[in-house]
């Protein structure tokens, strides 16, 4: 639910979906207090006719959040479509409307946060950031080594990657498409322009974000988890002009750092990961489902480079069990019939 807080004296705010909610829906705005009781009344009101309907449906929920009162006002039996706004307790809500296509294109939205986040080619700031990603780092005699691990989408709000937040992602795009295939937009290329190029925006996001872990995955004894520490957060600003240094000169290689099932980094830079075997499923199930979503899409991804890459990184590491318990959406179930590699899926319940 995206949220407003409109303030009318200061004092108390009223949060609704700004989206929208269907018609038959469960229809609930929450008022927020600094101070005095929840409001035993209510007004929804028709922004295009202004008439009012005072509703009583009030339930206190207490102190929350430095308020010293909240309150959930349920409005579910207007049903009238169109656009309405809430007073209460002398505040007023943002417009929103009621209608039943109220969430017609709103799966789109979070796919314009993945392309501001790509890294490598930004299609938001028409160049290219971190381009000499990176070097090995905790890797033995391989430290130091350079890997071509360039794309994928930077984290959060700075510039560290990490597989096990990409994976996630990867494998929810990739689920929500599976689930419902035609609902979705195209209107966007496969490096995040505008324009349509026949594959739904959610799978050209999805696959930018699969040939990245191809390059977290490039071998069958290598499994990288993460690129850059916390040094990044000594230069701030736009992705094409971090100039961070971590030795190898400013605004150049960042480091590489594997999954070795422990913390991993550089002194106080280290992460909090212990999770091989969450890493390796999420290697695994992301793979798995991309070869299965892709197989008539897109013939072009390297479907048995995925397949492959899947199967290996399911049994090999004899970590099946634990494996499952981790993967993303506690899916996958996957199998090896006759002849060449066969992967087959079972939602876990
Ligand atoms: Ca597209």
């Amino acid at each position: 639910m995206i949220a407003a807080a409109i303030h009318c004296n200061a004092a108390n705010y009223l949060r609704v979906n700004q989206i929208g909610y269907l018609v038959d829906d469960v229809k609930v705005a929450v008022i927020m207090m600094e101070h005095g009781d929840a409001p035993t009344s209510f007004c929804v009101v028709n922004a295009d006719s202004g008439k009012k309907t005072v509703m009583h449906s009030v339930k206190p929920t207490g102190e929350f959040a430095g308020f010293a009162q909240t309150a959930r006002l349920d409005f579910s039996r207007v049903k009238t479509p169109g656009t309405y706004y809430i007073t209460a307790a002398g505040a007023k809500s943002s417009s929103f409307r009621i209608a039943n296509d109220a969430y017609a294109g709103a799966q789109e939205v979070p796919l314009n946060y993945m392309r501001q986040q790509r890294c490598g080619w930004n299609p938001l700031m028409r160049d290219s950031c971190h381009r000499y990603d990176g070097r090995l780092q905790l890797c033995g005699d391989r430290d130091g080594e350079h890997v071509d691990v360039r794309g994928g989408w930077h984290d959060a709000s700075d510039y560290l990657q990490y597989l096990t937040t990409s994976a996630n992602a990867v494998y929810q795009m990739l689920f929500a498409y599976s689930q419902n295939p035609s609902v979705w937009a195209d209107n966007f290329q496969a490096d995040g322009t505008e324009g349509a190029n026949g594959i739904p925006d959610i799978l050209d996001e999805a696959r930018w974000g699969l040939e990245w872990m191809l390059k977290m995955n490039p071998d069958d004894n290598t499994f990288l988890n993460q690129i850059a520490d916390d040094r990044d957060h000594r230069s701030p600003g736009l992705p094409n002009e971090q100039m961070a240094d971590y030795g190898w000169g400013a605004g150049k290689d960042r480091p590489v750092y594997p999954c070795i099932g422990s913390p991993a980094g550089l002194r106080e830079y280290k992460n909090r990961s212990r999770g091989l075997a969450s890493s390796v499923a999420k290697f695994s199930s992301s793979f798995a489902l991309g070869a299965k979503v892709f197989e008539t899409l897109d013939p072009a991804l390297p479907l048995r480079c995925l397949e492959s890459r899947a199967w290996h990184t399911m049994w090999r590491r004899q970590t099946r069990a634990t494996a499952r318990r981790y993967a993303p959406c506690r899916l996958i179930s996957m199998r090896r019939t006759t002849g060449p590699t066969t992967l087959s899926w079972q939602r876990r319940q």
